[in-house]
């Protein structure tokens, strides 16, 4: 039987986390042979901590065979001690009237805690997946708070978008979503970011070629992926919850298991690769094998592509010089 490992998870009684903990618990993140340790955090707020024990409540009642063990928590410090793996959902997410710098400095606060927390007491070795908005720069103020830790420790999430792409692409070919290969979202988890089926291939023939159809590229498909957030909203008077829980369990199995040579899209800190400036969280291909991403380096960036990647990175800039000073 394995050893257990830790997974810290924030915003924990929040309605992602409520998508999120049974499976995490059920073994469909680290696996079926895998016993977890939840270590579970929320604001220390009676409503929260008391939906929290809630949850937990259920969690008991599942009875689950991985579930080795639960901790509730309202101090970072307590629930990342010796976390091998945290994700980092709760956070304050942009409210209607609020100022950019106002939602940069709230979340500045947070992450700033949440990063010298990990950095204090987590494993050496931790994988951290941001998923609260705005997730890259949050990842980007999380990495920047742990200098003890390595930067590759710390992503973001970029695979719901990366899975609405390829779902939009499927029901675009008539084409089976597992058989859609080399799918890319660049750049900053929010409507910005551009998803490129340039290379993506079904059984190795050009999904690009199958479609032929750049007035649908960047006038129906881009606008639909970008907007789905806000369309899913609309419909159902709650954000995006279960589908971004599936996301994050669908990031960190494939970073912790290996993605079997598949490409995935990852937000992980720039090395320079495609003029990138080092450092910027940003959304990229990746492969995963033993534990670790690698950036798929060297694909072709057309004009069109260039442009886009441009414009997502000149937010995702601005959004990482407003809380420079904060650093
Ligand atoms: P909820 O408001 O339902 O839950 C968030 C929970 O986080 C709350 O229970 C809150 O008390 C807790 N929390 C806030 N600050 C905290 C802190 N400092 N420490 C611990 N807990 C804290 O939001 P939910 O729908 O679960 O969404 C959570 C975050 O995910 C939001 O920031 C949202 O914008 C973001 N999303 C990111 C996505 C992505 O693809 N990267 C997609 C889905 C989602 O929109």
């Amino acid at each position: 039987r394995k050893k257990p490992v830790r997974v810290a998870v924030t915003g924990a009684a929040g309605q992602i986390g409520y998508a999120l903990l049974f499976r995490i618990a059920s073994g469909e993140m680290l696996g079926k042979d895998q016993p977890v340790i939840l270590q579970l955090l929320e604001v220390p707020a009676d409503g929260p901590q008391k939906a929290l024990k809630g949850v937990m409540m259920e969690l008991d009642d599942c009875a689950f065979p991985l579930l080795a063990g639960m901790q509730a928590h309202s101090d970072p410090a307590a629930a990342f001690r010796d976390a091998d793996y945290a994700l980092l959902v709760g956070s304050r997410p942009r409210g209607p009237g609020m100022e950019r710098a106002e939602l940069l400095a709230v979340n500045g606060a947070i992450f700033i805690a949440q990063g010298r927390a990990l950095d204090a007491v987590a494993s050496r070795d931790v994988k951290v997946l941001v998923v609260g908005n705005p997730a890259n720069t949050n990842a980007y103020i999380a990495m920047k708070s742990a200098p003890g830790l390595p930067r590759k420790n710390f992503t973001a999430m970029l695979r719901l978008d990366h899975n609405r792409a390829v779902s939009q692409i499927a029901a675009k070919t008539g084409k089976a979503v597992a058989d859609i290969e080399k799918l890319v979202v660049w750049g900053n988890h929010s409507p910005t970011m551009y998803a490129d089926y340039r290379f993506a291939t079904v059984h190795g023939e050009s999904v690009a070629r199958m479609i032929d159809d750049q007035e649908w590229n960047a006038n129906v498909f881009l606008p639909t992926v970008g907007k789905r957030g806000a369309a899913i909203i609309e419909a159902r008077g709650l954000s995006s919850a279960a589908s971004a829980a599936n996301a994050a369990i669908d990031h960190m199995r494939d970073w912790a298991l290996g993605s079997n040579g598949k490409w995935v899209t990852m937000g992980v800190p720039s090395d320079g690769q495609y003029g990138i400036p080092g450092d910027t969280l940003f959304g990229f291909p990746v492969t995963c094998e033993n534990g670790t991403y690698k950036i798929v380096e060297g694909l072709e960036i057309d004009a069109f592509s260039q442009e886009r990647i441009r414009i997502t990175l000149a937010e995702l800039q601005g959004e990482q010089d407003g809380v420079k000073h904060l650093l």
